[in-house]
């Protein structure tokens, strides 16, 4: 990898880092999610970086994609089991890392699987190494443990404004006999779960990211086309976010983007839970394939 290359990758893993401790640091019970998402984003923007997509804050059988709503009033509880999952790029070059925090959950031994898991897939991002030997260990170290890893879930390659590049990269065995290349980027992201080891969509969507342009009727429309295509890249974005970039009532807003979802414009993120209400916990840092793997993250 070009060096110039590898220190973007680098920058935007050191402000991630420092974005994600200021969260780690505000998850208490009785804190807004909203302060503590928005206080980790802006953290993002006054270290330079970017949004690879928005803070996503998923909390106890919710496994992925949730994030603050507009004016989102809930709090951190006593008793939850919290996933923080950060997405940062410098120029384009991305950093992927998610930590669970648990408010007197009793859930430790599901964090311990996750990051278990993770550890030992890290070791193992050297050139010439199978996708699915790796695979294999992440399960095994999961089910060793007693939990399920949630076969739906996977870890995915990075690559230059693209957040989910070549191909995804499971959590479970699998036949992916693609051997890892010095400089491959990757986030390796093992969920486990004490329930079946599924995650299935909600109704509820917060983040959303381009597709396509489609012939549209509102101004305000063609503004968010614009806007997620060119400012965001055609990376995941917040509903929130969209209040701050143009006058519209959150009425309209939320009609105007489950149109732009129907006609292809735009790709929905449900926020996704376990099929059988188990809790779930996440592991997750991005690595640089090589020799020695340099994990930008940790
Ligand atoms: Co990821």
């Amino acid at each position: 990898m070009d060096d110039e290359i590898l220190k973007k990758y680098k920058k935007a893993g050191e402000i991630l880092k420092e974005a994600r401790n200021l969260g780690l640091k505000m998850i208490k019970p009785g804190a807004k999610i909203l302060d503590v998402v928005e206080a980790v984003e802006n953290k993002i923007l006054s270290l330079g970086g970017e949004f690879a997509f928005p803070v996503n804050i998923s909390i106890n059988q919710n496994a992925a994609h949730d994030t603050a709503d507009i004016n989102d009033s809930r709090t951190f509880e006593e008793g939850d089991l919290i996933k923080l999952d950060i997405g940062v790029h410098v120029d384009g070059y991305i950093a992927d890392s998610a930590k669970t925090v648990s408010l007197n959950s009793g859930k430790e031994d599901l964090i311990k699987a996750s990051e278990t898991a993770l550890e030992e897939a890290l070791k193992m991002m050297r050139p010439g190494v199978k996708v699915y030997e790796v695979s294999e260990v992440i399960e095994d170290t999961i089910r060793s443990m007693g939990f399920n890893p949630i076969i739906n879930l996977t870890g995915h390659g990075l690559d230059r404004y693209e957040l989910h590049a070549r191909f995804e990269f499971p959590n479970i065995k699998n036949a992916i006999d693609y051997e890892l290349k010095e400089g491959d980027v990757f986030a390796i992201e093992p969920f486990s779960t004490d329930g079946s080891g599924k995650v299935t969509e909600t109704n509820k969507i917060l983040i959303y990211r381009y597709l396509s342009d489609r012939p549209v009727r509102f101004p305000e429309s063609r503004k968010i086309l614009e806007l997620t295509r060119e400012k965001y890249h055609g990376l995941p974005f917040a509903k929130r976010w969209l209040l701050k970039e143009i006058k519209i009532s959150p009425i309209k807003l939320n009609l105007i983007l489950r149109q732009l979802s129907q006609n292809g414009s735009l790709y929905e993120y449900p926020v996704l839970k376990e099929v059988q209400n188990g809790f779930v916990a996440q592991a997750e840092h991005t690595v640089v394939v090589g020799d020695n793997p340099i994990i930008t993250t940790a």
